[in-house]
């Protein structure tokens, strides 16, 4: 639990979490830096030359990830082919608080730009690759960081035959990638646990995955992924007993692993505390919903 909590404050620009079955364990999943790129054995110094021939003039990279070899270059794999592409993050001199990210790819002997995509926010908090559309391919994830108070927009695109799609929008102040089993599922996506920023250190949380041209509410993950969401707030709560907005998300987590006669006791614990904020109304709600979905 304590890693996890260290985890999810972590700011660690690039961090995918993999979940197995029946535990859940947390690692930092940089992609790697080639010392040597390609059977050509060019170095990432001249592999950074040919990628900053193609940005802007002035362009400088920028950093993905806190490790010190990191040059603002990722070779991953983004598109159908099994052969890797480039990914680079940049600024330009004239407007220095937007970060750019560029996506390229080697066709014959040749680097070509797929995407260039310009960050809403001041910089960049996450990027990598999941398997969100269940087609076997894996799709590319950005998330730039907008404010400390207004959290992180995550976009995700498809990149297929030399094309970059936009599939999605979603914010998030934290955020899980990883395939999470479900009943409704029956191939191999990977789920997004979002986690959004109530007040302090509580989050609203919900999984989403994608089915039918969107991402959806992936109910059927709940009851085993909620189980984490239930320790982090029960541990927050043998600190802090009379933090109500704690026990209105205890509650809701218990709800959603399917144990509402926990939550409505969760639920009485935060009603006897009268609290300003989330207030008694939203208890109540919460209430309702719970006994309508027993
Ligand atoms: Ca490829
Ligand atoms: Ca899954």
């Amino acid at each position: 639990m304590k890693q996890f909590k260290k985890a999810i404050l972590c700011t660690c620009l690039i961090t995918a979490i993999s979940i197995t079955a029946g535990c859940s364990s947390i690692r930092t999943d940089v992609p790697k830096e080639p010392n040597q790129v390609g059977s050509s054995q060019t170095t990432v110094s001249e592999m950074q030359d040919k990628l900053k021939a193609l940005l802007p003039v002035g362009a400088e990279l920028i950093k993905l990830s806190d490790s010190a070899e990191n040059s603002g270059m990722l070779k991953i794999n983004v598109d159908e082919d099994a052969q890797e592409e480039w990914i680079a993050a940049y600024k330009t001199p004239d407007i220095q608080d937007k970060v750019y990210v560029a996506v390229f790819k080697q066709k014959d002997a040749e680097w070509v730009k797929l995407l260039d995509i310009s960050s809403p926010g001041h910089t960049i908090d996450y990027i990598n690759t999941a398997k969100i559309l269940g087609d076997g391919q894996k799709q590319l994830l950005v998330g730039w960081a907008i404010g400390a108070s207004a959290g992180n927009l995550l976009e995700g695109y498809e990149i297929k035959d030399s094309k970059a799609e936009k599939l999605f929008e979603k914010m998030y102040h934290k955020l899980e990638v990883a395939d999470l089993a479900g009943a409704a599922e029956t191939g191999d996506k990977e789920e997004l646990a979002v986690w959004t920023k109530d007040s302090g250190d509580a989050f609203a949380v919900d999984v989403y995955r994608w089915y039918e041209g969107s991402l959806v509410q992936a109910g059927d993950t709940y009851e085993k992924y909620f189980e984490k969401v239930v320790s982090y707030y029960k541990e927050r709560l043998e600190k802090q007993p009379d933090s109500a907005i704690y026990w209105y998300y205890l509650a809701d987590a218990q709800f959603k692993m399917r144990k509402p006669e926990d939550a409505l006791k969760s639920i009485e614990e935060g009603l006897k505390l009268n609290s300003e904020y989330p207030g008694n109304g939203k208890f109540k709600e919460l209430k309702e919903t719970i006994q309508h979905g027993c």
